[in-house]
């Protein structure tokens, strides 16, 4: 296993659509565990493929608490079927911004539709932290970030920093 290098704003890869797998390999299968390594290692709830540089649908999440024992899931090509009218405001941070968080409202409960490691479809309701975070990862994997739910004056004063930090790495 290894870790992988993180990508932050502003990268264009974190704004492309990613690729759906039509193959699930041994390939794959090393990059998911990868992802969850690099995840834990940052700490982090959630990666999507394309925080790494590689712009494929696939995404790892873990929201157990610390008090609980691990829960990893491995998704590919994850698509939400159903979502609740219901939302929730959760305050939300992102490896690929690091130091900045803000409050996102999204559906309280959703229904994801994914393969799993073996290709084998899945489909799994989610609330609370969980929805939240897997619906977090689907954004990445439509190039979209949670500062895009956002007021475009919060927005753009979190990217003028990021830009800003990047001139000074
Ligand atoms: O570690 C993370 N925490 C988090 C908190 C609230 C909502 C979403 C997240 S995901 C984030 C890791 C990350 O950037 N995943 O893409
Ligand atoms: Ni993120």
């Amino acid at each position: 296993m290894s870790i992988l290098k993180i990508i932050k704003e502003p990268d264009p890869i974190l704004r492309k659509k990613s690729q759906t797998v039509d193959r699930v390999d041994e390939n794959i299968q090393r990059l998911m565990n990868d992802m969850l390594e690099t995840m834990y290692n940052a700490p982090g709830v959630g990666l999507a493929a394309p925080q790494v540089g590689i712009t494929k649908r696939i995404i790892v999440v873990d929201c157990a608490r610390t008090d609980e024992p691990p829960a990893p899931y491995k998704m590919i090509n994850p698509e939400l079927i159903d979502t609740s009218k219901e939302e929730i405001i959760n305050e939300e941070g992102c490896l690929s911004l690091p130091g900045h968080y803000a409050d996102v409202s999204r559906p309280s409960t959703a229904r994801v539709r994914y393969l799993d490691e073996n290709g084998n479809q899945q489909i799994m309701d989610t609330e609370g932290l969980l929805a939240v975070c897997i619906q977090h990862e689907i954004d990445h994997i439509n190039g979209i970030l949670f500062v895009d739910h956002l007021s475009s004056l919060k927005r753009n004063m979190i990217l003028k920093k990021m830009v800003k930090a990047k001139k000074e790495r």
